[in-house]
């Protein structure tokens, strides 16, 4: 890695420069674009980020699960650097190249399940979404979209409406889109009974056949992991209960793996845990080490009934983002960063445990491989503590280390490390985190 792996500070947090950029964003970019940590980067790689005052941070956000190879990592610079001089776009809807085709075979080989499989290219995981309820209101000829409590899915309006949060994704925004029907998800930490994967499968199957019909259901769309959420890992049982419930009445089974997918939770897929095998998978964020891509792959049949350029878009599955994608894939297999998403997870879940028998605000500990978070509560309640997620945010940002909030209650410290972190960061990381806790 051409970045030195250690966290250097020579400021504040931020320093004097990006503090100046800072000013300067404020006054050219509306306040709807929120900033996490206002330190301002020129360069990153491996578990580092480095700034415009020359500090070098502690990366446990991926730029929220994107770069899960690292920031420019050498595989995909290597790729692009080739692609950006060859050309840079022509529409593969106009003149196609074999990029696009190489990732969408490659897709629709590693995605679960192996039946036949087609997949198309666009910008965005909101993009993806929404165009598999396009392809599967076209192929079952149902209008309905069923979702999930704590579900994200984009900003854009139909993947708003399928997000169950209000502020700050929906407040204003309305009216939504019709035809979404939002149904309980089995929140293992906040589940009133004592069997949330039964419960809350069986509240859903009522709702949907109360006041919906299942005859009327297109898609049911499900994260495998809510993740702005709050890294909610659904009761074991419950995705291959509700991805049964749609094989038996006809329902297209849409997965939303654009942060659990390439990796992140020591699978390559988060589906795979308990081997549910989506109708139509979406992916994004992981796919191409932060060039703009996303892919919707899902059932031949499925995908196929669509007419001739019913589907597409001007840059979707740009030639730079392909290659970046191809580097991203060579990367995970030939350094095996499935094995490293679960080896972060082995080191990270014991420190957290520790942590939470010491700290009472600490109310649960949860996730799966590099895709890891902490639900902060008033301690001895269950009652979510937002402001102790702020506090202990602050104190991390300023220490050098990049942490992220999620959680439809704002109660959840995040962590998703990129991959390729080296041990003793990630280790330095759960220092300054603990130091912050006490
Ligand atoms: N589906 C599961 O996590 C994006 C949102 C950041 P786009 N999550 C990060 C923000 O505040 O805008 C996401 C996701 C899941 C869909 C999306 C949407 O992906 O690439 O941001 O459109």
């Amino acid at each position: 890695m051409s970045i030195p792996q250690e966290r250097r500070l020579v400021t504040a947090i931020p320093g004097p420069k990006s503090q100046e950029l800072l000013a300067r964003k404020q006054a050219a970019v509306p306040t709807g674009i929120g900033t996490t940590l206002p330190v301002f980067v020129t360069r990153a790689g491996g578990g580092v980020l480095e700034d415009a005052d020359g500090n070098a941070l502690i990366d446990f956000g991926s730029g929220i699960a994107v770069t899960n190879v690292g920031n420019a990592a050498p595989r995909v610079v290597e790729r692009v650097r080739k692609q950006v001089a060859d050309f840079t776009h022509t529409c593969f809807m106009v003149t196609p190249y074999e990029s696009y085709v190489q990732v969408c075979e490659k897709l629709n080989q590693l995605t679960p399940g192996d039946h036949e499989k087609r997949t198309f290219l666009v910008n965005s995981g909101a993009e993806a979404v929404e165009n598999a309820v396009k392809v599967a209101r076209y192929a079952t000829g149902r209008q309905a979209v069923v979702v999930f409590d704590h579900g994200y899915h984009g900003r854009t309006l139909l993947t708003m409406t399928l997000t169950a949060k209000n502020m700050p994704y929906k407040q204003g925004f309305g009216p939504y889109a019709p035809e979404v029907y939002r149904v309980p998800l089995a929140y293992p930490f906040r589940w009133p009974g004592e069997n949330p994967a039964e419960e809350a499968y069986a509240q859903a199957v009522d709702m949907i056949e109360k006041q919906i019909g299942a005859g009327n259901v297109a898609a049911v769309v499900i994260e495998p992991i809510a993740g702005e959420g709050g890294f909610i890992e659904p009761a074991k049982g419950f995705l291959p209960k509700i991805a049964q419930y749609c094989r038996d009445n006809g329902i297209v089974f849409v997965a939303d793996e654009v942060q659990t997918g390439f990796a992140r939770t020591g699978d390559l897929f988060a589906c795979e845990d308990e081997g549910v095998v989506p109708d139509i998978i979406c992916t994004a964020k992981g796919i191409a080490g932060g060039l703009p891509l996303a892919a919707v792959t899902g059932r031949a049949e499925l995908m196929d009934k669509v007419h001739a350029g019913g589907l597409g878009g001007t840059y979707g599955g740009n030639p730079l983002a392909c290659e970046a994608a191809l580097g991203v894939l060579e990367t995970i297999e030939q350094d095996d960063l499935v094995a490293r998403a679960r080896r972060i997870g082995e080191i990270m879940l014991p420190r957290l445990r520790a942590m939470q028998e010491r700290f009472p605000v600490i109310g649960d500990v949860r996730g799966r491989g590099a895709m890891i978070a902490v639900e902060l509560v008033e301690p001895g309640t269950k009652n979510p503590n937002p402001a102790a997620v702020q506090e202990v945010i602050k104190r991390c940002h300023a220490e050098g280390l990049v942490v992220l909030s999620a959680g439809t209650y704002g109660n959840v410290l995040r962590f998703l490390p990129p991959l390729v972190i080296p041990e003793h960061l990630l280790e330095e990381g759960l220092g300054i985190l603990e130091k912050a806790f006490s």
